[in-house]
């Protein structure tokens, strides 16, 4: 798929074509305010936050096997579909472990009586055994009270400090807005990334990668980094989840903000028991397209986050053309699952331009399975939620944060996908 600013010179109907609808899309799609394209440039000037200096690229085409054969069918898409998680795996993310030998859920608080009694509190422990190694973390758990049969439940993968998660509900923060969920009948789940792998170069191997691999220092190139982990631990959640009634399990989103966003559709795509991935926020290395290099950038993101992805992700700094596959295919490897995507307004480093594209871009896949897409041509302007059926997008006013409006989008989603008012 060949993107381009510049309409190719010599086919003047599709010139035209193109001139068309960039300027409608002008009209009624989001731009980057040029104030804070100037703030942004002055604040980084090594980056780009100008969409004209976006630089041309070719997006690997998305109907395509791995080895270069069209795709026509939802078949066909998932027959190679493994092939193409693999070279996110192997170049981007790294490799994964699956369950540990052993795993153990412990209920340490289980409060039927919360928010007055709106919802049950659970405080789970999932502890982990691998060889003579152990590892746990904890669960927080809301499920509401009404209702008719197992819960569809949002699980947060908490990037931040655990006060934003407080199960007391003392402190209350718009991060997890937990009284929002069980308002609107749903359960609502974190976790502490922190506690699967410590979000720092030199003390992230504290957690999951030394369950998994002992005290050497020997990591492979394609080894599993902070995010991986991240999303292990919601893998380790679901497994939770199967053994409950109460929860509808086939209903689970997981949902993140930032560089948990980049685990959540990380997560989503690896494991296939999630029903909708949705990013916050997440930028480089989760919804943004790498090949556009608007903001941050593949180089930048590798030496300022060198635990976040594999070893081999560092072979793409300043190299994005090379990279074997982009952020569209990402999207798509949810399909026919749900993903959704939002940016803010202000938020110009998570480049909202190009997180919309990447889900756009996926569109086709979705088609094969008869649901609307996006069209990548089409981006809304703030404050207008786009949902396909299987995907959703909006930019909302405001800065990198998770906000009480983005929650309810995305259980506007939740309602859409799962047929509830
Ligand atoms: C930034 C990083 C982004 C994003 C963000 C966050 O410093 O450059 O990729 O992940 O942190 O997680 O808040």
């Amino acid at each position: 798929m060949i993107l381009s600013k510049n309409p190719p010179v010599g086919c003047l109907a599709a010139a035209f074509l193109s001139i068309m609808i960039l300027s409608s899309d002008t009209a009624g799609g989001w731009q980057a305010d040029p104030e804070v394209v100037r703030r942004q440039t002055e604040r980084r000037p090594d980056f780009n936050f100008e969409e004209a200096k976006v630089p041309e690229y070719t997006l690997p085409e998305i109907l395509q096997t791995v080895d270069g054969r069209p795709i026509t069918t939802k078949e066909e898409w998932m027959a190679n579909r493994a092939d193409l998680f693999d070279l996110f795996a192997e170049h981007i993310y790294g490799h994964t472990p699956g369950r540990p030998e052993r795993l153990t859920f412990r209920v340490t608080e289980d409060n039927p009586r919360a928010l007055d009694g709106a919802a049950t509190l659970r405080v789970v422990e999932i502890r982990s055994f691998q060889e003579d190694r152990e590892h746990a973390f904890e669960l927080l758990l809301f499920l509401p009270n009404q209702t008719g049969g197992p819960t569809p439940v949002f699980l947060l993968l908490n990037n931040r400090d655990r006060s934003n998660t407080d199960p007391t509900r003392e402190e209350i923060s718009e991060f997890w807005p937990v009284e929002d969920a069980i308002g609107r009948n749903y359960g609502i789940a974190a976790i502490q990334n922190r506690e699967l792998a410590p979000d720092s170069a030199t003390e992230y191997r504290n957690g999951v990668i030394r369950l998994f691999e002992g005290e050497t220092e020997e990591r492979a190139d394609n080894a599993f980094g902070a995010l991986a982990a991240w999303g292990w631990g919601a893998s380790r959640v679901m497994d939770y989840f199967e053994t409950l009634d109460e929860v509808d399990h086939r209903r689970v989103a997981v949902l993140g903000h930032s560089r948990g966003g980049k685990a959540s559709l990380w997560t989503g795509a690896r494991d296939e028991r999630f029903a909708l991935a949705i990013s916050n926020e997440s930028g480089c290395g989760g919804a943004a397209l790498s090949r556009r290099r608007f903001a941050e950038t593949v180089a930048r993101i590798n030496g300022n986050f060198p635990h976040w992805f594999c070893e081999n992700f560092n072979r793409f700094n300043d190299r994005e053309d090379d990279l074997p596959v982009d952020q569209h295919q990402l999207m798509a490897l949810m399909a026919p699952r749900a993903v959704y995507a939002a940016s803010a307004d202000l938020d110009l480093w998570a480049d909202p331009r190009g997180e919309y594209l990447s889900i756009a871009h996926a569109s086709p896949v979705f088609e094969l399975w008869g649901y609307a897409g996006l069209a990548p041509d089409a981006m809304p302007g703030i404050h207008q939620p786009r949902r396909g059926g299987r995907q959703g997008y909006h930019i909302r006013e405001g800065g990198h944060n998770l906000l009480r409006y983005d929650w309810h989008r995305y259980m506007d989603m939740g309602d859409q996908i799962w047929g509830r008012k």
